[in-house]
């Protein structure tokens, strides 16, 4: 049988990534590479070596439920009690092999309780969320991996916990891999924020948009609103008023989106901007929300404020800019907000507010 049907799909006009500058992300690490003779050159081999873990990484999550990786619930648990996915455990054994060949001397991940040494002559340790948001797995919502680059400090094989306690403003690099419909790469080394789209066409990662600043105001937020009853008072009182509306306070309509994966809560803001919030909450093991500061909270936060936009930790003790805590331990949670600064500034000043 034959057809005339031409697909939609098919034109020979220059697509976006030919117009584009065509910068890969070879190119820009290289840049970075040269430019920054300290620890510019281990930075981008890291960088490198998670990129490529993550194209094997999303090409398993592309098979879907007809890969084995989909098989479900290991039946163990991680660091935190978080039941572990069959994926969870396959992209966190993928990520460290990846680290194997790259100047990293620990990897801290949130399926691993103690900090794993690779090589005590390396000078760099990766903290890491191998597959963030993995209660979607199974749905076919966007996840991701989010990372952070630190400096090793002290004896990495006498006390490898002592490199993963230095604040988030240590961080040399910063990124999150999102498999979505596009697989993306969003990543900060301290001189902005930029988002590389994967071309299966080329075989690359190609920058799409080079120091994305997230808009400074915003009418939309982020958080999962079925925990209203169990915040605190300052927390539901500044919701209430975004709720309000028109006829609230805040004297206009605001937007609810909550995908249940950070990494996909992040790029929306990065792209059109909002505020995202986990709080502490009255529920067991939740007074620090459910965010991990070192390999989540920190990474993001370097993230947002690349972009031009604010990171903070609201609590009894009042508000604190995330990259100013110093952790207590690799898998600590925190109470994160980020997002849109002006936003962010308002809801510092409820928290404020006695
Ligand atoms: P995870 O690292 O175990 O996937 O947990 C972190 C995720 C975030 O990606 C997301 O924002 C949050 O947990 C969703 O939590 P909830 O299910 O309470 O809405
Ligand atoms: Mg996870």
């Amino acid at each position: 049988m034959t057809s005339n049907y031409v697909s939609p799909f098919i034109i020979d006009e220059p697509t976006r990534e030919q117009i584009l500058t065509g910068t890969s992300l070879e190119d820009f690490l290289e840049n970075h590479a040269k430019s920054n003779p300290g620890d510019g050159r281990a930075v981008s081999d890291i960088l490198l070596g998670l990129a490529k873990c993550s194209i094997q990484v999303r090409e398993t999550i592309n098979q879907g439920a007809l890969g084995s990786a989909f098989a479900g619930v290991k039946g163990s648990t991680n660091a935190d009690g978080d039941n572990q996915k069959e994926l969870d455990v396959l992209a966190d054994d993928n990520f460290l092999d990846a680290m194997r060949s790259v100047p990293v001397a620990l990897y801290g991940s949130e399926e691993i309780n103690n900090p794993v040494l690779l090589d005590s002559e390396k000078k760099y340790a990766i903290a890491i969320d191998p597959l963030d948001g993995s209660s979607n797995i199974d749905t076919n919502v966007s996840i991701g991996t989010i990372f952070g680059v630190l400096p090793v400090v002290g004896e990495p094989a006498k006390n490898p916990d002592e490199t993963f306690l230095q604040p988030g403003s240590a961080q040399l690099a910063a990124g999150f891999f999102i498999y979505g419909p596009q697989l993306a790469f969003v990543v900060s080394v301290g001189n902005g924020t930029h988002i590389f789209v994967y071309s299966a066409r080329s075989g690359a990662f190609i920058l799409a948009y080079e120091n994305i600043m997230i808009p400074d105001q915003t009418n939309e937020f982020a958080i999962n609103a079925s925990n209203h009853r169990q915040w605190s008072a300052k927390q539901q009182h500044y919701i209430d008023e975004l709720l309000a509306g028109v006829d609230g306070p805040r004297g206009k309509r605001f937007n609810m989106r909550w995908v249940g994966s950070m990494v996909a809560d992040a790029y929306r803001i990065l792209i059109r901007g909002g505020i995202f919030m986990y709080p502490g909450d009255r529920r067991k093991g939740y007074s620090d929300g459910r965010l991990r500061l070192v390999y989540e909270a920190n990474p993001v936060s370097m993230l947002a404020e690349q972009a031009g936009g604010g990171a903070i930790c609201c609590n009894k003790d009042g508000v604190t800019r995330i990259l100013d805590i110093i952790p207590t331990g690799l898998h600590q949670r925190i109470p994160l907000a980020f997002g849109s600064s002006k936003e962010v500034d308002c809801l510092a000043g409820y928290s404020k507010k006695s």
